[in-house]
């Protein structure tokens, strides 16, 4: 049975652990990375974690769009240890985190937070899956080499995961980047469906993705969404993607291999918020389709 106990620290619907070997193989695991140091216009990343779990508390067991209760399978063990502007040491930190989880066979899910904190967590899957897919929802590219002569910042994370040697890179709703950026990506393993894209042609995108073979890992910018659903992110982009259009992303994923996942960016201190209640529902809906 799964209770619904007010506990803002934890995402609605978790199970309780006394400790981290009672947990079975195969569980997902939450953890909440509450940083903000490179976000470059609005900053407030930092309390992404706690307003997002708090906003999950107005979701209910049964996800009437996908027919199911919310899949309990998972656990949250609460917020890493972050270094207030220490960016590359933060990210080490994520790393040994998520190590630790996959030592137990647990799957992690992060809750950020800004984007750079993705690199720690395809650091320690990378140690394990030779072979990993990105699939990288977000306005932006994200491959700068350096942001404001910084090589670990947002603004540079998916540069820095390219250099890792992933076996591809799918770039969705793009649709704000440098010139740089898009000569970067010319004859690279980086396939992209910008944001008009995704919404001309969709069955395009699911048919693309129903080609991976390899493990994926999943990573969610809320900035991906157009600023009606989410205008509290580190970088607004206007003509954004819809959460309609993350629910068919993430239903052509599921029967995948998926072994990461991360929503990040929310960027807000208010309780409530519209898009700290956006990502809860992106978790919820992501926990109810996926094993
Ligand atoms: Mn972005």
């Amino acid at each position: 049975m799964l209770f619904n106990t007010y506990e803002p620290w934890k995402f609605a619907f978790s199970r309780q652990c006394n400790s981290i070997e009672d947990v079975e193989e195969n569980s997902w695991g939450i953890i909440g990375v509450p940083f903000d140091s490179t976000t470059s216009y609005h900053s407030g990343t930092r309390l992404g974690p706690i307003v997002v779990r708090e906003a999950s508390y107005g979701l209910e067991v049964f996800n009437v769009e996908f027919n199911n209760n919310i899949n309990n399978n998972f656990y949250d063990f609460g917020d890493s240890n972050v270094i207030p502007g220490n960016c590359e040491e933060t990210i080490n930190i994520v790393k040994s985190n998520v190590l630790e989880l996959m030592d137990y066979k647990i799957k992690p899910i992060l809750i950020g937070g800004e984007h750079s904190i993705t690199l720690g967590a395809i650091e320690a899957l990378k140690r394990q899956y030779d072979d990993l897919t990105i699939v990288h929802l977000d306005a932006h590219r994200d491959l700068a080499d350096e942001l404001i002569g910084e090589r670990y910042s947002h603004g540079t994370v998916m540069r820095r995961i390219h250099e890792l040697g992933v076996s591809e890179i799918i770039q969705i709703g793009i649709r704000s980047a440098s010139i740089d950026e898009e000569n970067f990506i010319k004859g690279s393993n980086i396939q992209t469906f910008k944001s008009r894209e995704v919404e001309n042609n969709m069955n395009n995108l699911i048919s693309y993705l129903s080609q991976i073979k390899t493990p994926i890992y999943l990573t969610i910018d809320m900035d991906v969404l157009d600023p009606s659903f989410a205008p509290n992110v580190g970088n607004p982009t206007p003509m954004g993607i819809t959460i309609k259009d993350i629910q068919d992303i993430l239903e052509s994923l599921v029967a995948k291999d998926i072994v990461g996942f991360d929503v990040v960016e929310t960027a807000t201190d208010k309780l409530g918020d519209i898009t700290a209640i956006s990502a809860a529902k992106i978790i919820y809906d992501f926990l109810t389709l996926c094993e």
